[in-house]
């Protein structure tokens, strides 16, 4: 058999160009800098990483009831969710320390992290940026709602330096305030799982005697670094993260 071949799938074709004004009226548009940077990472870590997306969902019933409460007991501060979802990966992280891991580049040492850095992926007009709020396990409820609010003003009006997007433990995507009902979010290396989140949803369910109870239901969509993590950790991981949620006074403390 011959050898000189490259292995099946190491070679890609070229990319399709094509003149697209043959077809009708085009315009040329250059990315913006910040999106260039951010799809070389995002190309990176989607080719380099074997992601798998594990989905479930989260019954929040009882945090949308406490909701209202919360503007009179923090008036200083708008809690949404998610501080609450927050709180719960560093809940889940806490007895899951395999997702609070780094692997090196050469895929054969992990390292497994002390700290709880919670990454916040934030929508600019320039893009996307991941901002890290730091020591959320020492952080309450509302402090950690101010932080990331703070956090998201500063990447939308300013951006981020290097250091404030470094360090972090995992990742929070939250599209819940926009919509959608389950996407595969790439996963920010050096970091092995990210949270993809999207838009409570009221569902039946059946209650004792047959009865439906409506419900609500968080969306949840955890991509993970196959290489350290296995399936069976992932639907372990959010269903430890889902049972946090679902006892909000729990993280209010
Ligand atoms: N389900 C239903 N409603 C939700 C929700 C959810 N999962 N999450 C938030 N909401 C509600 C909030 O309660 C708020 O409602 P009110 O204004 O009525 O109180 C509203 O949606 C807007 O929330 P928000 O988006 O301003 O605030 P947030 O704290 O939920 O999110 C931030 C902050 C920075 C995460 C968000 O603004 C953002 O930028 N998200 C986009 C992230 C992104 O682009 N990810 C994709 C990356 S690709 O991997």
């Amino acid at each position: 058999m011959s050898t000189d071949k490259p292995p099946f799938g190491s070679t890609l074709p070229p990319w399709p160009e094509d003149d697209f004004s043959a077809y009708g009226p085009v315009e040329v548009v250059p990315l913006p800098r910040m999106q260039k940077l951010a799809a070389s990472f995002l190309t990176r870590n989607w080719l380099h990483i074997p992601h798998v997306t594990h989905h479930d969902d989260a019954d929040i019933t009882a945090l949308d009831a406490l909701r209202p409460s919360l503007a009179t007991r923090f008036p200083d501060v708008k809690i949404t969710p998610l501080a609450f979802i927050v709180k719960a990966v560093v809940a889940a992280l806490q007895k899951h320390p395999r997702f609070n891991a780094s692997l090196d580049a050469s895929g054969t040492k992990l390292t497994m992290k002390k700290y709880f850095n919670v990454g916040i992926a934030v929508d600019t007009p320039n893009g996307l940026l991941v901002g890290v709020l730091r020591d959320c396990d020492r952080k309450s409820v509302a402090e950690v709602a101010a932080a990331s609010a703070a956090l998201a003003a500063k990447a939308r009006e300013k951006g981020l330096t290097l250091a404030e997007m470094s360090g972090g433990s995992m990742t929070v995507s939250s599209l819940g305030g926009i919509g959608g009902t389950a996407f595969t979010p790439i996963i920010n290396a050096p970091e092995v799982a990210i949270l993809g989140v999207t838009k409570a949803e009221w569902k039946p369910t059946r209650g004792a005697n047959d009865a439906v109870e409506w419900r609500l239901k968080l969306p949840l969509s955890l991509s993970y670094d196959h290489r350290v993590i296995n399936g069976a950790d992932a639907a372990r991981f959010l269903r430890d993260f889902a049972a946090f949620l679902a006892e909000p006074e729990k993280a209010l403390g």
